[in-house]
């Protein structure tokens, strides 16, 4: 008996290695340094930031000793499930995007259906390859009357999906093509009246499509790209690399297993390249958001300095205006205001570069939820944040094309 009790506990050992559940863990921070030791370490982000005085992470049962080795307080609240127990079974290979999270190559598909199906009004671009040779693409829409007009006076972009693990976010960047599809396909609608001959819209499926495609096949809350660090250290935090400010303040890493790992230098990243060099290939870019997830915020430059940036009443002006059409959708108040302040301080931000570059009106929009699910965001949830997510892009769109 006592023998048949062993091997059990033996086999139960094994099957809880073999498949490494991590806990969601929550740490009691009482100074910046401790913060600071958080942002340093390898340890996954379960909170979308580390803050003082609570922060859930992500600990693999290996991990241990580096949490130890913190020396702050901690608990454990759940057991996460397995890393590989996210994959979607049944509908994944449908392009039904508004009631499911689709992979990558079928983000794409869709697309490039979308685009055979209006020739007229878009356009594919392949602005870069990734590290494991996945193409990037921007696919950019433009309704021209006017056939002397070769390029549009202004362009908005928006980037989807810079970190893995936010599923959320290229799938409200294929409602936003959608319903751009839609309006221009309209002459009475607001937006056509808006963008018809006058702004383009360029939308980045997903920056980062390595990164996507680990947190489908491998690690679900997976955050950065899949570079190789060296020894058994990958990724580098997307939205840390981007020039601006980079490494002058706070909230980024040097430690290539941080979560924020800024990277080497500067642009180090082929994503951050490609993207970069599309937009500075663009004529004019007047608008600019990166979808993220979660927190329900609006977010505007700076996130690395807590000084007020020259243009900061308009960026307001519009944050406002945009908070308003997103809580005219399902009453969600989206949290608006200066990212360093309303949430926290980032060096290296998507959004600091297009303002800085091109002095566009650049936001971060947070999508949803608030914490309940956090990134592992409900399908059920899909449809009603695609909807914010059009409402806060055409509520800019409005702002920034007279
Ligand atoms: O940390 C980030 O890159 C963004 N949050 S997320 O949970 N999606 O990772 C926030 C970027 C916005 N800027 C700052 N508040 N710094
Ligand atoms: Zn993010």
């Amino acid at each position: 008996m006592k023998k048949f009790l062993v091997f059990g506990l033996i086999v139960l050992l094994f099957a809880q290695i073999a498949v490494a559940r991590p806990y969601r863990v929550r740490v009691f921070l009482d100074s910046p340094a401790a913060a600071q030791r958080v942002t340093d370490s390898g340890l996954g982000l379960f909170s979308d930031n580390v803050a003082i005085p609570v922060t859930d992470l992500i600990v693999e049962p290996r991990q241990f000793p580096e949490l130890w080795a913190l020396r702050v307080p901690y608990q454990v609240i759940q057991l996460l499930p397995p890393n590989d127990a996210w994959k979607y079974e049944g509908l994944s290979d449908s392009d039904e995007y508004q009631s499911q999270y689709l992979r990558y190559e079928n983000i794409i598909a869709k697309y490039d259906a979308w685009m055979s199906e209006n020739p007229d009004l878009i356009t594919k671009i392949q602005i870069g390859t990734t590290i494991q040779n996945r193409p990037i693409y921007a696919y950019r829409i433009f309704k021209n009357y006017r056939f002397d007009q070769v390029s549009p006076p202004r362009n908005a972009v928006f980037f989807c999906g810079i970190h893995a693990r936010e599923w959320i976010s290229p799938s409200v960047g294929m409602y936003v093509m959608d319903m751009l599809i839609q309006d221009l396909r309209n002459p009475s609608s607001q937006m056509h009246q808006k963008l018809a001959d006058k702004c383009a819209v360029s939308i980045i499926p997903s920056l980062n499509p390595d990164g996507y495609v680990y947190t489908w096949d491998s690690v679900r809350l997976w955050r950065k790209n899949r570079r190789p660090n060296g020894g058994s250290s990958y990724g580098v935090d997307l939205n840390r690399n981007w020039p601006t400010g980079w490494n002058t303040g706070g909230g980024s890493s040097g430690n290539t297993n941080s979560e924020t790992y800024r990277g080497p230098s500067p642009a180090s990243e082929r994503e951050t390249q490609a993207a970069r060099d599309y937009a500075l290939s663009l004529q004019k870019v007047v608008a600019f958001i990166d979808f993220h997830s979660y927190g329900e915020y609006i977010l505007w430059p700076w996130a690395y300095t807590n000084t007020v940036a020259a243009g900061a009443s308009w960026l307001h002006t519009y944050g406002l205006q945009m908070q308003a059409a997103i809580a005219g959708v399902h009453g969600h108040t989206y949290t608006e205001g200066q990212a360093y302040q309303v949430l926290y301080e980032a060096d290296g931000t998507t959004k600091d570069y297009f303002y800085s570059q091109f002095n566009a009106a650049a936001y971060t929009i947070e999508l949803r939820d608030t914490g309940d699910y956090g990134f592992l965001l409900p399908e059920a949830q899909i449809f009603a944040t695609q909807q914010e997510g059009y409402a806060g892009a055409k509520a800019l769109l409005a702002a920034v094309v007279p």
